[in-house]
């Protein structure tokens, strides 16, 4: 699909472990919770954020906002290595002003859905997996027929362009296919510009 990028084994495994660790820092201050859809159901992954910007689900809605919905404090900031590689990856001109963490422990999944919460969707959203092996599905933001791809620790993938607005999400872990995370699952980053561009107001 014309727009979706794929670094497969982007991060060494010294990478993986270095990022993990600032990552599961960053959750000891926005700890992982557990978010519920607008209508009430909750999510089966847990979700934290990094960044200006986290992206929140309740019975409100689906939004970004400055704190943590459970804290209420301000999010940890974005590890550098993240900005670096968003910047080296996409070449996007601003830095990512959201970072979405997603946990996918046994059974946990995602259902197919657009990124739409951002005000720019010409910005790409940029993607890095650690831990066990993802079954990701995408097609086109109409409809029509999807494929998989399997993403493994240390994979990185984009939206951008024409698959900016793709249809996605994750079929399911393969539980055991990684060692990298305590206690096994899946860690999911998504660097996102979620914001205005800073040359508007
Ligand atoms: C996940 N990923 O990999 C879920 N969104 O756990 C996403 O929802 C996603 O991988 C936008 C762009 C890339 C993604
Ligand atoms: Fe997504």
């Amino acid at each position: 699909m014309e727009g979706f990028r794929f670094w497969p084994g982007a991060l060494s495994a010294s990478e993986q472990a270095d990022l993990l660790a600032r990552v599961l820092a960053a959750a000891e201050d926005a700890p992982f919770y557990r978010p519920v859809t607008p209508g009430g159901r909750p999510f089966s992954v847990e979700m934290t954020g990094m960044g200006p910007l986290g992206w929140v689900s309740d019975r409100a809605g689906y939004r970004y906002q400055p704190t943590h919905p459970v804290t209420g404090a301000p999010w940890p900031p974005i590890p550098e290595r993240l900005t670096d590689l968003w910047r080296d990856l996409t070449g996007w001109p601003e830095p990512p002003d959201a970072c979405l963490v997603n946990r996918y422990r046994e059974g946990a999944r995602m259902g197919m859905h657009q990124d739409l919460d951002e005000v720019d969707h010409g910005a790409p959203v940029l993607s890095v997996s650690l831990g066990d092996t993802a079954v990701f599905r995408i097609g086109a933001a109409g409809g029509g027929p999807t494929r998989t791809v399997r993403l493994a620790s240390g994979d990185v993938c984009a939206l951008t362009g024409p698959a900016r607005l793709a249809r996605h999400g994750i079929d399911r872990v393969i539980a055991g296919s990684s060692t990298l995370t305590p206690g096994g699952g899946r860690i999911n980053l998504t660097l996102r510009r979620a914001g205005p561009a800073s040359h508007q107001t």
